[in-house]
């Protein structure tokens, strides 16, 4: 046996059954033990990012085969939001003959200085003995909480050589020693306490508790910052809403309450705003990212989410309060109001409506505080979005999430569409039958919207417009079916017929060009 074929099945026996990838020679070696099905990708960063959707919607590893140093160059802003989504992703690059290393040869590289503080583990397999070390050790890391990407490095001459036992034992899992006790207290001593929800809850399906910590404390409940997953169940009454980024707007929204407990979330800041965030006392963290409370100074409880919250609700009664959002009786009219220019509020509450059932991969920019108003978020699996707003990764994502959810809709900006355009081609080729909507406004709002507020003379620079861009023509030259909607009393009927298509499909939609207002 090869290393390569060794390789794929210790990658097996870590139920990984697929490899996003885009190849050169450098790979070849490697690809002849492979025995996962191969998805190309038409160019080196989808893979990145179709791996990092697939980890997250598995809860488990997924991996992408890059090309060298082009290939691993390419990737580097998703291998960025790998890390901020703590996802894991095992990235195989496939590196030069080593034994000609000393001439600098062609595609030879340095990745680990490429890849400096941005993964959580790398290591060139330069003998085939360490292969199955490195291999265990690379998944360890990945999975270890907070998650996150780490890099094998693959010399051509090592995967062709033959495979070697090795002498690596696995050590034993330390056990979580963090006690919960200090944060179960000050929980049942706050007298007006919220809770902060974040991704974490999907990440370790911690719905069931999350509601039942919400009743029993009768708190108030906002979803973090730039929120990527879905951090609470269907139709919780406590829910409040997103947080804005500034630290002023957490201050107003949470500054009343003695407690605030962040629940697997994190408070990501931007812009900045000189209002000091709220002072660490009244903060505390459950979850499983240590540099969160760090940051913040507060109290933690480090550790598997959903296993916190069900130590905490074994000694924690009901606090006697209640609490229920008040209903939004305006959202009817605001969404009639925006009918006849096709606005943010009448395309989204179509969206929602047609693809009720379907995961939602969200990159829709300037339209997302919209789409996160109208109740997308509806427990395990049912909304992604990037923690970095790295424009492309929704597209590419959407490959591996598609893999496990089927019925998966992509609400993407036109601006954003073009950064991984070529992902269309992989739904197309392996009838992945991901729905992709483009909000299509013409231009880039959401700078149009910033520079309103904060660089007046911009506003209107004519670099933030995208003219000439034919939408429908590229999907269907990518072998998507494709078509335009620009009225109103026809978008239903799109979006329905879009959501009924066999395979992949694209819905250009024409919507309100109107900048809004969204930081002022
Ligand atoms: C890889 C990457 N490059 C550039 C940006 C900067 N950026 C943020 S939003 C944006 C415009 C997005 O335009 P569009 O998708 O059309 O959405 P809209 O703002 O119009 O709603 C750009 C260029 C980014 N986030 N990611």
């Amino acid at each position: 046996m090869r290393a390569s074929e060794e390789l794929s099945q210790l990658l097996d026996a870590h139920g990984v059954h697929e490899i996003f990838g885009n190849p050169g020679t450098t790979e070849l070696p490697f690809l002849e033990g492979i025995r996962q099905r191969y998805y190309l990708t038409l160019h080196d960063s989808i893979a990145l990012g179709a791996a990092d959707g697939a980890a997250q919607v598995s809860r488990g590893i997924a991996v992408a085969n890059l090309h060298a140093a082009p290939g691993l160059g390419n990737s580097i802003g998703f291998l960025d939001t790998a890390r901020r989504n703590r996802s894991p992703v095992l990235v195989t690059v496939g590196q030069q003959d080593l034994r000609h290393a000393d001439q600098n040869p062609l595609l030879f590289g340095d990745f680990r200085t490429m890849a400096e503080g941005l993964v959580k583990f790398f290591q060139e397999v330069r003998r085939v003995e360490e292969l199955e070390e490195a291999v265990e050790r690379a998944v360890r890391h990945a999975l270890a909480p907070p998650m996150g990407p780490v890099i094998l490095s693959l010399p051509m001459n090592v995967m062709e050589e033959a495979a070697r036992a090795s002498p690596y034992h696995p050590e034993p899992e330390a056990a979580p020693l963090n006690d919960i006790r200090a944060i179960s207290e000050r929980i049942r001593a706050a007298s007006n306490p919220a809770l902060v929800v974040g991704y974490e809850v999907d990440v370790y399906d911690a719905f069931a508790a999350v509601d039942e910590l919400a009743r029993r404390m009768g708190a108030p409940v906002y979803a973090e910052p730039i929120c990527s997953r879905s951090p609470i169940p269907e139709g919780l009454p406590n829910f409040v809403g997103d947080l804005l980024p500034q630290s002023a707007y957490i201050d107003s929204a949470l500054g009343g309450h003695d407690l605030v407990v962040l629940v697997g979330a994190d408070l990501t800041l931007y812009p900045y705003s000189a209002a000091p965030l709220l002072p660490g006392e009244r903060l505390a963290y459950l979850g499983a990212d240590p540099s969160v409370p760090k940051k913040l100074h507060c109290d933690r409880a480090i550790g598997d989410l959903r296993q916190l919250l069900e130590a905490i609700l074994s000694g924690l009664p009901p606090s006697g309060r209640t609490f229920r959002r008040p209903p939004d009786f305006g959202r009817a009219n605001r969404v009639a109001r925006a009918a006849p220019r096709m606005g943010g509020e009448f395309v989204v509450d179509a969206i929602r409506r047609a693809f009720s059932e379907y995961t939602v991969v969200d990159e829709s920019v300037s339209l997302i505080p919209t789409m996160k108003s109208v109740g997308f978020y509806r427990g395990k699996d049912s909304y992604f979005s990037s923690r970095s707003q790295q424009l492309g990764w929704g597209l590419a994502a959407s490959i591996g999430i598609t893999l496990w959810r089927p019925k998966t809709v992509v609400v993407v900006g036109d601006g954003a569409l073009q950064y991984c355009v070529q992902a269309l081609w992989t739904l197309a080729r392996y009838r992945l039958p991901t729905k992709v909507v483009v909000v299509n406004n013409g231009g880039y709002n959401i700078l149009k919207s910033y520079s309103k507020a904060n660089h007046p003379a911009l506003a209107a620079a004519e670099y933030l417009d995208l003219p000439g861009v034919d939408v429908e023509t590229i999907a269907r030259g990518y072998g998507l079916g494709a078509s335009t909607v620009d009225s109103p009393e026809r978008l239903d009927r799109a979006l329905v017929e879009l959501r009924e298509t066999a395979g992949p499909g694209l819905l250009n939609v024409q919507v309100d060009r109107t900048v809004p207002d969204l930081f002022s």
